[in-house]
């Protein structure tokens, strides 16, 4: 039996924010003291991660002194060296300050779009310093609650002026940044704007730096929208944007729960676990869930190792699966080839003639067998863990 240990090929990583998590909800205050990203980092070593990423203030409070914050960076060094971890990403905290309570990039003053930037930049130079090379945008107070506040194609025209900005920033700096687009559709806004993955994979190629942004998906964000997550991601990676993912878990319907990795919907776990390893996105996984309310730090340790240690799992799952011969005989039963399949490969005048001449029998066709009820079964029963 394997023990499932985190392969640190597979770059599992926490934000200081996850693990750190003090278990506070709009109903009730922290059931956990807070503890410092030192702290953090020396949970994270124990449990065997790879890496640890932050926004600005996760680190740094907003308020800190300039000396403060030269303690506070050269203390988080010597952590990330003892617990042998690295940052791969960074982002901005631009949702918790009062003064973004009508958004960031697309809020309505430009003194306060200019501050948003401004952070963001302050933000590019730490996580630069702590070797970051993916930098996540997620837009938590870029939306509305009533559309009468905000115009949505200028919102739109500011997020891309703002991007457009920092891109260059980055370049200026040699920082060798990836920009990475977070999609939510709602929490903390009733309306957030760029709602799915989908939105920024459109986005991105209306952008004066394309080649250097991509996303980074999260699970609970596309459940939240009743979408099929493995799908959103199977979108970003063929379009070669994949550059970062938050992995976690939603029941569908419900409030926000980042819940631990698998913890709902382990079907829909096991499908996006063997797309990554299948085509061999090689991006960091960072599990950006936390602990149940209910847990003490002890059991935060659990939660941390069990979004590891599921992932291990469906990774061994899907190599199973693929190696599964009944499985594989249905495949080849469902997938079936054909010397027409050539003909639509590419337009001519041709082609289009064999076409047109060519004897396709949709009675025939239609009469072709499909076994998906047993290859589904198949499915399950290797999840199930019986074969
Ligand atoms: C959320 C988001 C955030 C972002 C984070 C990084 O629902 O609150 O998932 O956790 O991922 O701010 O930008
Ligand atoms: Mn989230
Ligand atoms: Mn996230």
């Amino acid at each position: 039996m394997p023990d499932f240990a985190p392969d640190s090929k597979l770059k599992f990583t926490f934000g200081l924010w996850t693990v750190g998590n003090i278990g506070r909800d709009p109903f009730g205050g922290p059931v956990r003291e807070a503890i410092s990203p030192v702290q953090i980092c020396d949970l994270l070593g124990e449990v065997g991660a790879y890496g640890v990423n932050f926004h600005d203030n996760d680190l740094i409070p907003i308020d800190a002194t300039a000396q403060e914050a030269e303690r506070i960076k050269k203390d988080f060094k010597k952590a990330l060296k003892d617990n042998g971890l690295v940052v791969p990403m960074a982002t901005t905290n631009l949702f918790s300050d009062p003064v973004f309570k009508d958004g960031a990039f697309t809020s309505n003053n430009a003194r306060v779009r200019a501050y948003a930037i401004q952070k963001t930049m302050r933000a590019m130079d730490l996580g630069a310093e702590m070797g970051a090379k993916i930098y996540v945008f997620w837009g938590g107070r870029e939306g509305v609650e009533s559309d009468a506040t905000k115009d949505p194609v200028e919102s739109i025209k500011r997020f891309r002026e703002a991007i457009n900005f920092l891109c260059k920033y980055s370049i200026s700096q040699r920082y060798g940044y990836r920009f990475a687009f977070e999609a939510k559709p709602n929490e903390p806004r009733g309306h957030i704007y760029f709602a799915v993955t989908g939105s920024y994979l459109a986005f991105i190629p209306t952008l004066d730096h394309p080649e250097m942004c991509g996303v980074n998906p999260e699970v609970a964000h596309e459940h939240m929208a009743g979408l099929n997550f493995v799908h959103q991601v199977a979108a970003a990676l063929e379009a070669g944007k994949l550059f970062h993912i938050d992995l976690n878990d939603q029941e569908f319907g419900r409030y926000d729960q980042d819940f631990r990795f698998g913890q709902a919907n382990l079907k829909h776990a096991f499908f996006l676990v063997k797309l990554l390893e299948d085509y061999k996105y090689n991006g960091p996984r960072h599990f950006d869930a936390h602990a149940l309310r209910t847990a003490n730090y002890d059991d935060v340790k659990a939660f941390a190792r069990g979004c590891m240690r599921t992932y291990m799992i469906l990774r061994e799952k899907a190599a199973q699966w693929n190696d599964d011969k009944e499985i594989q005989s249905l495949l080849k039963t469902i997938n079936q080839d054909d010397p027409i399949g050539r003909v639509t490969k590419k337009f001519s005048s041709a082609n289009a003639k064999k076409l047109l001449g060519a004897p396709l029998d949709r009675v025939k066709l239609a009469e072709e067998p499909l076994p998906y009820e047993r290859l589904d079964q198949l499915t399950m029963e290797v999840l199930m863990g019986v074969r």
